[in-house]
């Protein structure tokens, strides 16, 4: 508990809180640290009745990054129609959803004009990275299943929250024009890493020109597709919902299995800044793709099935071009603990990437033999 520390924000939070008229009293509150984007809060309430200290009620409140959202009210549309369309095909199942203000709003303005939503809190447990098979699976098939609820919804109804979000081609331009542009004068120590990028530019773009060609479906996808961002049952590990609906947009199947290969094969934590201890280990990439196959072999096509493995090693890639351009631009976007933060993300993403290169031919073949053995029982 923190609330001590901070007046100003526990004023912000009991006015937020007000605003979506949550009985009782503010009893504490903390910072959720996990998410590099938003800033989160865990607020605890005594119950309205003021009875035992035991009868507390939790909710999730966040003030959403406007230098990330531009279009924040649209977001909550789309996470408003996407959570209704799951609901209504698994009832019963635990869904963040949104309160409102009295005016009917799911999400609070405050004079300052920053941007606030407040959730229902649900008690589980979230994994940052994660050596256990079991739960990589049930990773991959939180992640699947979530596409396969919506593998019926109109993908070009949503709003695009953030346009371009995994054109990789775009985010390689839009880095080597930073490098050009060089603002913060860091260009010079980061050659090595610029050329690796540019070596893994045609490789990492081929489903960008798949997808104009369209070889590959435009599906809902999630595209944050982090071992956190799976909520799982305290006692029985199982998953209990997909959150963080942010970047819910049109996308490619690719996109979601290979962000989540990203993160839940890795053999170290995204920012790990000892590269030594990077790679992409076969064993946790095999149970994610399992997971993620066993919800969505029947929704996926022939060739979807083909590039997931491609998937990985491109939204690694894309993402250690993100991280380079922000450390490049003057670290606006991501959050950082630490000055070079986003260099030390930026190198270990590229020792993963390079990793996924060579193992390629082994990943494309787990993946086409898990398929058949779902195919053939
Ligand atoms: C950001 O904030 P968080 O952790 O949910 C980012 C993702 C990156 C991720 C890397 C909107 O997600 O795209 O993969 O950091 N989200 C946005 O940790 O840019
Ligand atoms: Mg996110």
């Amino acid at each position: 508990m923190n609330c001590e520390a901070d007046g100003q924000t526990e004023n912000i939070l009991r006015e937020v809180c007000a605003a979506f008229r949550i009985p009782g009293e503010l009893k504490s509150w903390e910072t959720i640290t996990r998410g590099n984007i938003n800033t989160t809060f865990h607020v605890n309430f005594y119950n309205p009745d003021g009875q035992p200290h035991e009868i507390r009620k939790s909710y999730l409140v966040q003030e959403v990054n406007a230098y990330v959202f531009k279009n924040p009210k649209e977001i909550m549309r789309n996470i408003d129609r996407v959570t209704a369309h799951i609901s209504a095909k698994s009832p019963g199942t635990p869904q963040l959803h949104f309160h409102h203000t009295a005016d009917g709003m799911n999400y609070y303005v405050p004079g300052n004009g920053s941007f606030w939503r407040l959730s229902n809190y649900i008690d589980s447990v979230t994994f940052d990275t994660c050596a256990d098979l079991a739960i990589l699976r049930s990773t991959g098939k939180a992640f699947g299943r979530f596409q396969a609820l919506l593998s019926d919804f109109d993908a070009e109804s949503l709003y695009e929250t953030i346009p371009d979000f995994h054109n990789t081609e775009k985010r390689l331009d839009r880095l080597f024009q930073s490098a050009k542009d060089d603002p913060c004068d860091r260009a010079k120590e980061v050659r090595d890493e610029l050329c690796f990028l540019d070596s893994l530019r045609d490789k990492a773009t081929e489903l960008c020109r798949m997808r104009a060609d369209g070889a590959l479906p435009l599906r809902v996808t999630h595209n944050d597709t982090k071992v956190n961002n799976v909520l799982f049952d305290r006692q029985t590990l199982e998953p209990l919902v997909v959150i963080d609906l942010d970047t819910v947009m049109p996308g490619l199947s690719a996109y979601d299995f290979g962000d989540a290969a990203r993160c839940a094969a890795s053999s170290a934590a995204e920012d790990e800044p000892d590269t030594e201890k990077v790679f992409l280990d076969t064993e946790r990439f095999g149970a994610l793709a399992e997971g993620y196959l066993a919800s969505m072999s029947g929704v996926l096509t022939r060739s979807e099935i083909d590039v997931l493995a491609l998937g990985a090693l491109t939204l690694t890639v894309e993402l250690a071009s993100r991280f380079l351009d922000d450390y490049l631009t003057g670290d606006k976007y991501f959050r950082t603990s630490y000055a070079g933060h986003n260099l030390v993300r930026t190198r270990c993403q590229l020792k993963l990437a390079a990793d996924i290169l060579e193992k390629l031919p082994i990943l494309r073949k787990t993946i086409s033999d898990i398929a058949k053995r779902m195919k053939d029982a």
